[in-house]
Formats: structure tokens, C-alpha cells, sequence
């Protein structure tokens, strides 16, 4: 009898310390990424947004070079840096974003086009939103580069041009970054170069898209993102940028936007 009392009441002492309790996910996490919760690999994450170089698992410093790199991220992302993935981290690391690197070491800073206009071709087109809607979604995001850049933006519908924009899925070649399926990440998009992808933006058309009206992903505002990228901009931790690698919907741009293109294109 005493046995079974001190049972009992270790196992409500157990049930009742909160590293025991079980964590659901909040339904913010849920609303951002369904069916997309079990997959976050940290690690991944980190290597591929730049945050972390390969490392070896079983290496000496392994987890004081992870430390790092979660308090990089949580000192990008807005978060309090504590170098533990809590559950707002790993919220963060779960929401929609642009492919983008946010840490570039590896590329030239000042990537920039010398041409006084802009050409770009829409090759291929989302199921969601009319045609005509894409058109003048595209048309809007990248009118609002012209100020900072000096540069007219002008659509040819065939013949060659510097920037392509791609609606595609998963694998497709000869990109050689597939895309994931629904959330994760919506877009990517290539620097100014001389490489014939330079300057071109693919969509993921895994994603719901919009225009203006009903529900997805804004068009307009993942267009102006991406553009950036192709016009040499590197994303930005400020918020209420449209350089910041996570999505809201904005449809505008920041005031670090504008300064950071200016600088560029001056
Ligand atoms: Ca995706
Ligand atoms: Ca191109
Ligand atoms: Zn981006
Ligand atoms: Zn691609």
C-alpha cells in the first residue's frame, strides 16, 4: 500500500514538471506550414539560409558552431537571442519565405545591371490568377524599381530578355534548386550576372497565388521581393522591408529598400 502511495505520488510530481508536458504546436505554426511541422530540420535550415558551413556532426566544436548560428538567426529573424531553438525559433523557421540566402559570404555585393532598360518575359504562367491579373501584378511590383534605379521596365513577349519569370514545381531543370511543395519556400531569383540566368525570378507554383483579390500569396508582393534579388539587393533583417526574407503581403517599399537600391544603382 505504501508502495503504490509513493508511485502515485511520483508520477504526479512527474506529470505535473512542465519538461514533461507534452508541446502542441500553436496554430499560428499550424496556419503557416500544414503537414510541413515534422519536417523542420534545423541544421538544414541552417546551412541552407547560410547561417552555418558544412559541419561535421561528430566534430569537436560542432555544437559551439550550431550555437552560433541559431543566435545569427534568432539575431536576424528579431528574436531573443539565446542560441536555443525554443518554440518561437523554430515558429519563425516554419514560416513561408523567400529561398534566398540571408548571410551571402561567397557573392560580390555591388552585382549590378548597366542597362537602361529593363527587359522581362513572363515564360510561364500560374493556374491561379488570370493571365491579364499576372501581367499587371508583375507590371506593378516592378514600376515601384524604377525611382531607386533609374531604369524603365518593359515586357517583350518573345525574343530574349534579362529577366525571366518562371512559374514552375518541384524539380525543374536546369535550375538546380527544387522547390518543396506547398509553404516552405515560395520563390528564388538570380543576381545581376553574365550567366544567362541572371536576373531571372522562379515561383513556386506549389503555392496558392493571388491578385488582390481572394486568397494566397500576394503576387505583386513575392514579384517586388524577388526583383530585388534580380536587380542585386540581399535580403535585410529590417522589418517592414520588402527585402526581409519572410513574406506579409507587403506591396510597397521600405524606406531601407529604396536607400539600399539608390546606393546601389548611384
Ligand atoms: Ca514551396
Ligand atoms: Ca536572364
Ligand atoms: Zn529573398
Ligand atoms: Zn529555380
Amino acid at each position: 500500500m505504501l508502495t503504490l502511495f509513493v508511485v502515485l505520488l511520483i508520477w504526479s510530481a512527474v506529470t505535473a514538471n512542465p519538461i514533461f508536458q507534452v508541446v502542441t504546436p500553436s496554430s499560428a505554426e499550424q496556419k503557416a506550414t500544414p503537414g510541413y511541422l515534422d519536417d523542420l530540420n534545423v541544421d538544414d535550415y541552417l546551412h541552407r539560409y547560410g547561417y552555418m558551413n558544412d559541419v561535421n556532426e561528430l566534430s569537436d566544436d560542432y555544437d559551439e558552431i550550431r550555437t552560433n548560428a541559431i543566435r545569427s538567426f534568432q539575431e536576424f529573424a528579431g528574436l531573443e537571442v539565446t542560441g536555443v531553438t525554443d518554440e518561437e525559433t523554430r515558429e519563425v523557421m516554419l514560416k513561408p519565405r523567400c529561398g534566398m540566402k540571408d548571410i551571402e559570404i561567397d557573392r560580390p555585393t555591388n552585382s549590378k545591371w548597366n542597362v537602361s532598360t529593363m527587359t522581362y518575359k513572363i515564360k510561364t504562367y500560374t493556374k491561379d490568377v488570370k493571365k491579364r491579373a499576372t501581367r499587371r501584378a508583375v507590371a506593378a511590383a516592378l514600376t515601384l524599381w524604377e525611382g531607386p534605379t533609374k531604369m524603365k521596365f518593359k515586357r517583350v513577349k518573345s525574343g530574349s530578355c534579362i529577366m525571366e519569370i518562371l512559374f514552375v514545381t518541384k524539380k525543374h531543370p536546369p535550375c538546380d534548386r527544387p522547390f518543396d511543395g506547398p509553404y516552405g519556400v515560395l520563390a528564388h531569383a538570380f543576381p545581376p550576372s553574365t550567366k544567362i540566368t541572371g536576373g531571372d525570378m522562379h515561383f513556386d507554383d506549389d503555392e496558392k497565388f493571388k491578385h488582390k483579390k481572394g486568397s494566397g500569396f500576394e503576387i505583386s508582393s513575392i514579384v517586388l521581393h524577388e526583383s530585388g534579388h534580380s536587380l542585386g539587393l540581399s535580403h535585410d533583417k529590417t522589418k517592414g522591408q520588402i527585402m526581409n526574407p519572410w513574406f506579409n503581403g507587403q506591396t510597397h517599399l521600405g524606406a531601407n529598400d529604396i536607400k539600399r537600391m539608390k546606393d546601389l544603382y548611384a
